[in-house]
């Protein structure tokens, strides 16, 4: 039988907000669309002037890549292009992008995204991903505003990433459940592949960069050791999977079970990755399947944004395992974030 194409999947999906006058599904589906062209470029990023990097430095201090641009520009045109969106946050831009256009003047949703995820293996051909939150705006008319987007993880109306893998993936919650999307290639659409994605209890793979080791705080340094001690109880030693690119391995975890997690080390005392386009959506969706996601302490979608690019630590994937590495968080406690 065929799937469910994935628009087709979310306009069925549409009656589960009964106030929906479609724009959601509608935003949904330019998000899908930018995937396409992105992942077109991804699949010949070889073959095309495309690989690289442009020379520039972004806010966060990290060399700009060319596919990084061109990811930017697909997503804030098709967004720009759908009308749904009032404002725009990305990671490659310092501001946010407020959208002006006589087809948005009614727009009810902003978007903050990470475009190309795992920028580091762009250029050696291993997976990287997009992510994107969908909130609500809060100001009442005309342009999004920086405001719009300090609101919790709580507030998102929906979130999701796209992995470009051996296959291209999107994976998206509107927060009742998780639901996956293989990009067919032959006929050019999302279908459903991963219904109702959960993600188990317990599982065995750990991910870290266990090069930054001698920068952890203990707690993470004590889980560790504990990942590689054998105990035939609890299937110890796990194995230790990490791509370094966060939605990979992210969506790897979540299929087969294990915890991902990039912790404040003394270099980056507040960790690397970024709560409002990266941790707050894949918190979200990993919550959605029945997962845990938190700073090693607390959770991540009750945190408070005062920044567009404020950076947290993160301990997301099977609850079990979460729950467990917090207690050696907690009982260091000087170390708590
Ligand atoms: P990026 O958005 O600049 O690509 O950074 C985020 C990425 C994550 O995808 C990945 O898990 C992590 O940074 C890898 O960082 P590191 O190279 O420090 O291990
Ligand atoms: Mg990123």
């Amino acid at each position: 039988m065929k799937s469910k194409t994935l628009g087709q999947f979310i306009i069925e999906k549409q009656s589960d907000f009964p106030y929906a006058k479609g724009e959601l599904s509608r935003l949904l589906r330019d998000i899908g669309i930018a995937a396409k062209i992105v992942n077109r470029e991804v699949n010949k990023a070889g073959l095309v002037e495309i690989l690289g990097e442009t020379g520039e430095t972004n806010i966060q201090g990290e060399k700009v890549k060319k596919l990084d641009v061109f990811a930017n520009d697909q997503f804030i045109a098709a967004l720009k292009a759908g009308g749904e969106v009032c404002a725009i946050a990305s990671e490659e831009n310092d501001e946010i992008i407020p959208v002006e256009s006589e087809i948005s003047k009614n727009a009810k949703y902003v978007v903050a995204m990470d475009p190309l995820d795992g920028s580091s293996n762009i250029d050696v051909n291993v997976s990287v991903g997009t992510i994107f939150s969908i909130y609500r705006r809060t100001s009442l008319s005309g342009p999004g505003t920086n405001e719009d987007f300090m609101q919790r993880g709580t507030e998102q109306v929906a979130a999701g990433y796209i992995i470009y893998g051996s296959s291209c993936m999107l994976v998206y919650t509107t927060g009742k459940g998780v639901n996956g999307f293989t990009l067919d290639p032959s006929i050019g659409e999302f279908c459903l592949s991963h219904p109702n994605m959960q993600t188990p209890k317990m599982g065995n793979v750990y991910s870290i960069n266990e090069g930054n080791y001698l920068h952890f705080p203990e707690g993470v340094k004590k889980y560790i050791k504990y990942c590689q001690e054998e105990d035939l109880v609890t299937n110890r030693p796990f194995s230790s999977r990490y791509i370094g690119s966060g939605v990979a391995d992210i969506h790897r975890n979540l299929i087969v079970g294990g915890i991902y997690i990039y912790p404040t080390t003394t270099k980056s005392p507040k960790g690397k990755l970024r709560l409002l386009y990266e941790c707050n959506p894949l918190a979200f969706i990993i919550e959605q399947a029945g997962g845990k996601a938190t700073t090693g302490s607390k959770r991540i979608l009750e945190l408070d944004i005062k920044e567009l690019h404020q950076r947290t630590p993160l301990f997301v994937g099977s609850a079990e395992m979460v729950d467990m590495a917090m207690e050696f968080m907690a009982k260091n406690t000087a170390e708590k974030v």
